[in-house]
């Protein structure tokens, strides 16, 4: 007997991911449902060899429903997960709606999987930012040994974190530049193409944006509440990946080598770390992949206990569809939910 999975937004670029991804873990689904808004009504997307029919969400009973990926935006988040959660389904959410709020876990499987049990009260479980979700991979082993005081983090981050819009106006500009058409901006505020844009989300009374917030924020719940975070944000000309060059300070020693044995044995990451031979990892090797990588690894004399590390992931994947489905694996390997649906 297997459970019964929705995917709210199936339509998008982490819905159809999480569909790609729910098929090749062989997740244990009798049933797949692809959920969207009205306007989404019939498209078809795909799951494993199959094909999935979108459904109306406002027309959806979730009564028999295990689980549901969410992945639709905040506002529907808002709306729908409680709703959900009610029915008795538990709803796995992609957006930043929920992930700030005490009574909902906030989950990086590597990480904090332990923490999922407080997920009964609301029956949400949030799943972080991208940007979060690779360097908490990151910084988990590395603290567990020297303690983490400071970090520094500056992102290079894919457009695809803003949408499938936002990959396409990278590729219409980009064309626009070669053939000299005029240069048209909706999704982001200045020119993406053969340019970087410091401004990801809305800017913070602080001068901070919301995304560099989000990062602070959400390292400290996942983590640890006692490392402090600060963050620079920036969007690259890039399809799909996003890089972090993290600087971190610790409370106890730890050299370059000893840190690359520790990454290379912890879960979730891959260290690919030679410069001689050039072997360090770029956005577009790591498209695909479920891996966070780690690269330059390097110790930073200006400070006590300091390291440099380049790190890499899949947005789409570990920043969003991956991790939502490791939570949804986590749930069912520690027996938490039973399918609620006897298979036919
Ligand atoms: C980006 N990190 O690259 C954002 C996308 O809070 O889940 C994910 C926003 C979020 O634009």
């Amino acid at each position: 007997m297997g459970y019964k999975v929705a995917i709210v937004g199936a339509t998008g670029n982490v819905g159809r991911e999480m569909l790609n991804i729910l098929d090749e873990r062989g997740f244990p689904a009798d049933e797949v449902v692809a959920l969207a808004s009205r306007r989404s009504q019939g498209t078809e997307v795909s799951f494993g060899d199959r094909t999935l029919k979108v459904k109306p969400l406002d027309q959806y009973d979730f009564s028999d429903t295990d689980i549901c990926l969410m992945s639709a935006g905040g506002t529907v988040s808002k709306e729908w997960s409680p709703k959900i959660g009610a029915a008795g389904c538990v709803v796995i959410d992609n957006s930043s709606a929920w992930r700030y709020d005490a009574e909902v876990p906030l989950i990086v499987p590597e990480v904090n999987a332990d923490a999922i049990k407080g997920f009964t009260k609301k029956n949400i479980i949030a799943n972080p930012n991208c940007s979060t979700a690779q360097l908490v991979v990151a910084l988990k082993p590395l603290h567990d040994v020297a303690t983490i005081k400071r970090v520094v983090v500056s992102t290079y981050q894919s457009v695809s974190g803003a949408g499938k819009e936002a990959m396409d106006e990278l590729f219409t500009q980009t064309r626009a530049v070669f053939v000299n058409d005029p240069i048209v901006m909706e999704k982001f505020t200045k020119r993406i193409a053969f340019n970087l844009i410091p401004h990801i989300d809305v800017f913070m009374e602080d001068g901070y944006t919301k995304e560099e917030w989000k990062v602070m924020a959400e390292t400290k719940k996942i983590l640890d509440p006692k490392i402090k975070l600060t963050c620079t944000a920036v969007r690259v000309p890039v399809f799909i990946s996003h890089s972090e060059s993290v600087n971190i300070e610790f409370e106890k020693p730890i050299t370059a080598d000893e840190a690359r044995d520790i990454l290379r044995e912890a879960p979730g990451c891959l260290v690919i770390d030679n410069p001689e031979e050039n072997q360090y990892i770029t956005p577009y090797e790591a498209t695909g992949e479920d891996a966070t990588y780690i690269s330059r690894i390097r110790e930073d004399a200006t400070v006590e206990n300091g390291l440099n590390l380049w790190v890499v992931s899949d947005n789409l994947r570990k920043g969003a569809a991956l991790n939502a489905v490791q939570i949804a694996e986590v749930l069912v390997n520690r027996k938490l939910i039973q399918p609620r649906k006897q298979a036919a």
